[in-house]
């Protein structure tokens, strides 16, 4: 899996405040908004603010800070966005993982029983 970057990604874009989006949290490390497209109740993403493509990327050549301040945003977010009843957090990653976005990015999905993961 390559590396590149491609800063004209839809992230990117959204990172220099270039789309708009509903954002539901940002720090130094993190922005955290609402998909576009939910695929449950609530589906948030969250995406760091270095440029990194997928998780290997991210967990190989971020900082020891970005990795925990990004950690910290996510826990944040899940904890602010009130799913009591639990949740997911999904990291689609390159062309077999179903990743379409090539900025690293969690999905957080809950709001309602999503069930066991199955093939
Ligand atoms: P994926 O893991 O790369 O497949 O997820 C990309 C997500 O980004 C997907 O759930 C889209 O609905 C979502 N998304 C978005 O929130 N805003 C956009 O402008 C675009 C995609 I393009």
């Amino acid at each position: 899996m390559t590396d590149r970057y491609d800063d004209q990604n839809i992230f990117a874009r959204i990172l220099r405040g270039e789309i708009p989006n509903k954002t539901v949290h940002e720090d130094d490390w993190a922005l955290a908004f609402e998909d576009v497209a939910p695929k449950a109740t609530v589906h948030i993403l969250v995406i760091p603010k270095g440029p990194y493509v997928d998780y290997g990327h991210f967990a190989r050549e971020a900082s020891d800070d970005e990795i925990l301040g990004f950690t910290r945003a996510l826990g944040q977010v899940c904890e602010q966005a009130g799913l009591e009843g639990g949740y997911r957090v999904v990291a689609n990653t390159g062309a077999d993982g179903g990743q379409e976005v090539p900025h690293f990015h969690l999905h957080i999905l809950g709001g309602e029983a999503i069930g066991p993961i199955r093939a």
